[in-house]
């Protein structure tokens, strides 16, 4: 049997999950739910075989340069890998693993209802009923967008983009989409989605747009302010990708100014800040990350975790290793 490895979360897991890898790794757990402070971070990594991480973790250069020989391996607690300068781990020789596949259908879900939630003005409707000014029906009161019948633009097909397609199949809408390339033609006709190599195109002709890309440098501000003005005056615009994905000083400009009908965010630029200009606004349904924040999926991503750490325990390779192939 292979010696346990010495293991250390940066972050709270489920107890079920810390329960388990307590019993499988010599694990050392975070109890709070703050975030653990650089220097405990740089300190964990000089002593720690396995680091688990999350998105609150910056593992750039400077991390790197700290961490101790040790380190073997990174096993993130999440998807994506935008927080990790994984060329330089690589480099260093450290395995980086994450959670692809088991919060696909929980952040698709999300998206789904953000964009209901847009379109339909939920948020304000709760708003009046709970400030007790619900005082009358009327035909013109809080009148929202009907989405069965309209045009979905999604960027970025993998995973979530075509989970969210097959969700807004279902509330006939249509799918549109922008990728690097096309999906497969299995996948686009059974989605009947319809494939724009150019962006700007697809965003000039859209009633709703969801960001659905990994973060990093390729999409940074993918959807910049030029990039943000095709957008249609009556065009909602969704993102629970990475806030970074957006500039957001633009959109808050459009939204104020009416550019835009309204946006639904999960994610922020600079998260966990949220840029003052978007508070306050009606046309603005504002989420806390939250998307994937199901019992469910905490529970599979963190058995993602221990399947990769265990797996490298035991001599192998994670299935779920990330390399700089992949950016
Ligand atoms: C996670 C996410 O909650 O997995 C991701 O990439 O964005 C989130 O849904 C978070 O990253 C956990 O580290």
């Amino acid at each position: 049997m292979s010696a346990k490895l010495k293991v250390v979360l940066t972050v709270k897991l489920p107890d079920s999950v810390e329960t388990r890898m307590r019993e499988l790794f010599n694990t050392t757990l975070w109890y709070t739910l703050s975030q653990m402070p650089r220097d405990q971070l740089f300190a964990a990594a000089r002593t720690a075989d396995v680091l688990v991480t999350s998105i609150n973790d910056r593992l750039d250069a400077e991390f790197f340069s700290e961490c101790g020989e040790q380190l073997k391996m990174i096993a993130n607690f999440g998807v994506g890998y935008d927080h990790i300068d994984v060329v330089t781990g690589t480099e260093k020789g450290i395995i980086i693993t994450n959670t692809p596949g088991v919060l696909t259908e929980d952040t698709a879900e999300m998206t789904m209802g953000l964009i209901m939630a847009v379109s339909r003005r939920f948020v304000e409707g709760a708003e009046i009923v709970q400030r007790g000014e619900f005082s009358a029906w009327s035909p013109t009161f809080l009148l929202g967008r009907r989405i069965f019948g309209k045009r979905l633009g999604i960027v970025g097909m993998g995973r979530i983009g075509q989970a969210l397609a097959r969700r807004a199949r279902a509330f006939g809408m249509s799918v549109h989409y922008h990728n690097r390339k096309p999906v497969s033609a299995r996948i686009s006709d059974d989605l009947q989605a319809t494939y724009w190599d150019d962006l700007d195109q697809m965003l000039s002709r859209m009633d709703v747009v969801s960001i659905n890309a990994p973060g990093g440098p390729g999409t940074h501000h993918l959807l910049n302010a030029e990039r943000l003005a095709k957008l249609q005056p009556h065009a909602i615009l969704v993102n629970t990708a990475r806030g970074q994905i957006v500039d957001e000083q633009a959109l808050a400009a459009m939204l104020r100014e009416k550019r835009i009908a309204g946006v639904g965010l999960d994610v922020y630029e600079r998260e966990p800040a949220i840029n003052p200009e978007l508070i306050g606004l009606p046309n603005a349904v504002l989420l806390p990350h939250m998307a994937s924040s199901t019992v469910e999926a905490r529970t599979d991503m963190g058995d993602r975790v221990i399947l990769n750490v265990k797996t490298f325990q035991d001599g192998h390779r994670p299935p779920d290793r990330v390399i700089p192939a992949m950016l």
